[in-house]
């Protein structure tokens, strides 16, 4: 038993969890919280699509139903974001990469993804860690449509890194041989993006 522990541990214990479960200077709390630059954009689903491009042998374009038509995951996991707040079992389902990758066949040299959103947003993620056991493009969370400001129709889960990474309103996946930072990454904030290493800043 550590002599000192923080009130954020503290707090994690008193719910019932293991304190090892908060990564450090992060937070627990029970809300879910919205965060974004700019407005919840609207989407109509009749033109609305889902994109998989880039460096692969079959670029893959499906509507909301498509893509619901495909193998469906269910993954639970924790919610770490920048702003120091964490939130535990969450769950999400949708469609892994594994079974995305089933379809769209990588090229060899693909490395890293591009992940785009509405209005532009974009973040950026190593191949690998949409490999992760956990990682999806969901639609739901807690077994309900994801509402519109939690990303409807359609968001990255990217459950190693912080929830920056996740896109909300995604759009495409983009395949590419070299990196690229995304929005908040090219505002700052750090490329590889681990909490477990507090890896917030860039700079
Ligand atoms: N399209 C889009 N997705 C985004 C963002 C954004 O600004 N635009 N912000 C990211 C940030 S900083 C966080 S912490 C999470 C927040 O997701 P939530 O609002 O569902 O908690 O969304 C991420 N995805
Ligand atoms: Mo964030």
């Amino acid at each position: 038993m550590p002599l000192f522990r923080s009130k954020a541990e503290q707090k994690v214990i008193d719910a019932g969890y293991d304190p090892a479960r908060l990564p450090p200077g992060q937070y627990l709390t029970e809300k879910w919280p919205v965060l974004h630059a700019g407005e919840v954009p609207d989407v109509d689903l009749a033109t609305w699509d889902f994109k998989v491009k880039g460096e692969v042998e079959e670029p893959l374009r499906l509507t909301l139903d498509e893509l619901k038509q495909l193998p469906q995951t269910e993954v639970t996991i924790d919610i770490h974001c920048v702003t120091r707040w964490s939130r535990f079992d969450t769950s999400f389902t949708g469609v892994h990469w594994r079974d995305l990758a089933e379809l769209v066949k990588p090229k060899p040299g693909a490395r890293y993804v591009l992940a785009h959103a509405e209005q532009g947003f974009t973040s950026n993620v190593p191949l690998a860690a949409l490999d992760d056991e956990n990682a999806l493009v969901a639609w739901a969370a807690g077994g309900e449509e994801l509402t519109p400001e939690h990303g409807w129709p359609l968001r990255l889960v990217v459950p190693s890194k912080y929830f920056w990474k996740s896109a909300k309103w995604l759009r495409a996946l983009e395949l590419r041989t070299t990196d690229q930072p995304g929005f908040w990454e090219r505002y700052g904030y750090h490329n590889e993006a681990d909490y477990r290493k507090e890896e917030r800043y860039g700079f």
